[in-house]
């Protein structure tokens, strides 16, 4: 398995790209999950040409063609879910029941998708004209650049690619540079699933080389990318220059309210779960737990008792709740920002360090701090297992405290009064809301996304892909 080595696809052929990187195992840095080759510019470029000269042909597709191929590819990632699976918890570090949880959401979206292929809806309207048809189709926006990040590696380039062949989009797909693995996984089963060649491509490498060479590509027709906030905005005022459609999900600081008439069993799983598993590097993470005063010290114990339970270690070994850290770039982040913490005057109330493994990975401890809301650990995206909790005085304080965030992903809120948690549905500046659940976890065909600084345009997945990966026709026919 180290020796295997991860190429990229363009127009239908294994493209090995220049030198050997080691493709990192997080949760044994000796032995690297493989090796891959990264491209220059000019060869990601061959790929938007690919992506481009496909596209004519595959945007008229049959539909049908397009059902069978997608559906090809979710049943084989089902049918494979527990090997795909264990790739993802080594190359990640999510634990094994995690990452195989994540490669079925990714063989089910496949299969979602497929669906959806045939049933692109259009409309048909009277004209104000006598004699004139009106009709509205959705047609391919063409040409769609995918850069993902790699938090979700087998997911996130699914909810992306899926629905772009679905709707007869042509697609250059870059991973992030740390799971180049899951990429050409799902490359791989691609490139056997019947698509004709250039329709669907990827490239490995650096963002700033093969991601700025695709962004600039004169033939990419849309950009949709999941990563951080600045190389969001970056890229958005790249896109923005050369009007080129675009749609982005960036970051989170998602709160968790617990009011004090929850049932605070749940609302511990709530936070824990939310904040801690997958590491805390989700999104979608819990990292602010607003209490209400009343139960601030019940709660918090309890969670100090559910914190010391839960195992941190291999992600592949029966058992453990919570894998490494990605990257040994996330893990300085975070110890950065758990000295942030104590900078700042916060009270540690659970971890704060490394955990040794019984192999040499980047185990941290899960983080709890007591903080005050101006805190760096309370405002900025962190991506790792290091949360805050907030003391508020009352409900209408929590809701505050929930809304006084650049972010806007979700938020979530544990209560048993039907009043509180309706008002919060309403009130939360989130798009997405969660009530006696975790902030963390979602359906796969209902819309995903956020507002303020965390998403810019359509959303993502369900139906509502719809409206990135087509562009709407009007047609109008003398009768
Ligand atoms: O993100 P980047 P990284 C946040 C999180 C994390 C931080 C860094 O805070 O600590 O981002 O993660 C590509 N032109 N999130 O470094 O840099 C890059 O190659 C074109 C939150 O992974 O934004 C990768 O494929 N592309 C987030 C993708 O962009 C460029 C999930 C994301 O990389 C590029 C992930 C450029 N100039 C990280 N520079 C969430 N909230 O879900 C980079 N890329």
């Amino acid at each position: 398995m180290s020796e295997q080595r991860f190429s990229s696809y363009i127009a239908g052929q294994w493209v090995e790209g220049d030198g050997s990187h080691a493709d990192e195992n997080p949760s044994d840095l000796d032995v690297p999950v493989g090796h891959y080759g990264t491209l220059d510019a000019a060869r990601a470029a061959q790929a938007v040409d690919a992506a481009g000269a496909a596209l004519p042909a595959w945007s008229l597709s049959n539909p049908q063609q397009r059902a069978d191929i997608l559906d090809f590819v979710g049943s084989e990632i089902l049918a494979r879910k527990a090997e795909l699976g264990r790739l993802l918890a080594r190359e990640e570090g999510k634990t094994l029941p995690e990452s195989i949880g994540e490669a079925a959401r990714a063989g089910q979206i496949f299969k979602f998708f497929a669906g959806e292929a045939l049933r692109i809806p259009g409309e048909k309207l009277a004209s104000t004209r006598p004699g004139v048809d009106v009709e509205i189709t959705r047609e391919p926006v063409g040409t769609v650049g995918i850069i993902a990040p790699w938090n979700f590696p087998l997911a996130i380039p699914a909810w992306k690619i899926a629905p772009a062949l679905a709707y007869g989009n042509t697609v250059v797909f870059k991973p992030a540079e740390i799971v180049p693995g899951c990429a050409w996984a799902i490359a791989e089963i691609l490139s056997r699933s019947g698509l004709p060649e250039g329709v669907f491509n990827m490239v490995l490498g650096s963002g700033r080389v093969v991601g700025q060479a695709m962004v600039e590509h004169p033939k990419l027709d849309a950009l949709t990318f999941t990563g951080s906030v600045p190389t969001g905005h970056a890229l958005l005022k790249q896109a923005a220059a050369r009007a080129l459609k675009v749609q982005m999900e960036m970051g989170g600081k998602n709160p968790l309210v617990v009011l004090a008439d929850a049932d605070l069993d749940t609302a511990v799983e709530c936070a824990v779960n939310g904040a801690f598993f997958s590491t805390g590097q989700r999104c979608t993470a819990s990292s602010r737990l607003i209490v209400e005063n009343a139960v601030y010290d019940e709660f918090v114990a309890r969670a100090q008792a559910r914190l010391a339970k839960v195992r941190v270690g291999d992600p592949l070994e029966a058992g453990i709740d919570i894998g490494p850290v990605a990257s040994r770039q996330q893990l300085d982040t975070d110890l950065s920002y758990i000295q942030a913490g104590h900078d700042d005057g916060g009270e540690l109330l659970a971890g704060g360090g490394r955990v040794e493994g019984k192999t040499k990975g980047h185990y941290l401890a899960p983080t709890l701090f007591a903080a005050k809301p101006s805190d760096r650990i309370a405002r900025e995206e962190i991506f790792g297992p290091v949360a805050a909790v907030l003391r508020a005085d009352d409900y209408e304080h929590a809701l505050a405290l929930a809304n006084d965030t650049e972010f806007g992903l979700c938020a979530g809120i544990c209560t048993t009064s039907l009043k509180h948690a309706t008002h919060f549905k309403r009130h939360a500046q989130a798009g997405m809301v969660m009530v006696n659940l975790p902030t963390a976890g979602v359906d796969p065909h209902v819309p995903f996304g956020g507002r303020k600084a965390s998403s810019y345009g359509p959303r993502e997945q369900g139906r509502y892909a719809a409206e990135f990966y087509t562009t709407v026709k009007t047609a109008y026919t003398a009768a």
